[in-house]
């Protein structure tokens, strides 16, 4: 394996809590209720799309204006939340991971929906160890389609094939089969059962495992 392209959310750390936060607020003043299991399922969805799922959720009507608003609100509430986010909310073993492959020449992207991603990965020191970073400022398509994954690949100058992506969605994991790479599901998730290798933390990826890929 000559590249490794990783999710943000849930693979290298666990935003989807403050995601949670900001959207509950939403839903409410929409007059809906968003649950835990609402919330799994907005994990990797890009902020408009999680937009519209719970506005069909609430059987809310709103016009293009009142979804932008809402869209900027839930950013800024997001925004204040991770505003002191550090070095302690990396996932455990994330950090000897990505060690391991700037130190053996593997090549590392980031692979996310997030328009957020450039700013979260300053927040945990982790930007010095990434050659590339894809997020949602640069795709126009969602997951499960695989433009984020091949423009990370493409932006490492690597062939797809020789590209591994860590993923904790359903969605992330089709969509790097769709650009024709191997995967590893992270987080334990039953849904992640199509992908070829699962893992529920990061800290059981060991160096002999990396070998043999
Ligand atoms: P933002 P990932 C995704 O991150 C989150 O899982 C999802 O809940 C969020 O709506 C999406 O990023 C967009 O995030 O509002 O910051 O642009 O898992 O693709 O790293
Ligand atoms: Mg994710």
């Amino acid at each position: 394996m000559k590249g490794f392209l990783f999710d943000l959310d849930g693979v290298i750390v666990d935003t989807a809590k403050y995601h949670y936060i900001a959207w509950k607020r939403v839903g409410q003043q929409l007059g809906f209720e968003l649950t835990h299991e609402h919330n799994e399922q907005l994990k990797g969805v890009s902020r408009v799309d999680s937009l519209e799922r719970i506005i069909a959720w609430a059987g809310a009507d709103c016009n293009a204006e009142e979804k932008q608003r809402l869209l900027v609100e839930k950013n800024e509430d997001y925004l204040r939340q991770i505003e002191n986010m550090d070095t302690d909310e990396i996932l455990e073993g994330v950090e000897e991971v990505l060690l391991y492959a700037n130190k053996n020449n593997i090549s590392v992207a980031l692979g996310s929906a997030s328009k957020n991603g450039t700013r979260i990965l300053e927040k945990l020191g982790l930007t010095h160890y990434f050659q590339a970073i894809i997020d949602g400022n640069h795709v126009t398509r969602s997951k499960p389609d695989p433009e984020v994954f091949l423009k990370g690949a493409a932006a490492l100058g690597l062939d797809p094939k020789d590209c591994i992506v860590f993923e904790d969605a359903a969605a992330g994991i089709e969509a790097a089969q769709k650009a024709g790479m191997k995967t590893i599901g992270m987080g334990g998730s039953p849904e992640l059962a199509a992908a070829d290798y699962c893992f529920d933390s990061m800290k059981k990826i060991s160096p002999a495992f990396i070998e043999t890929l």
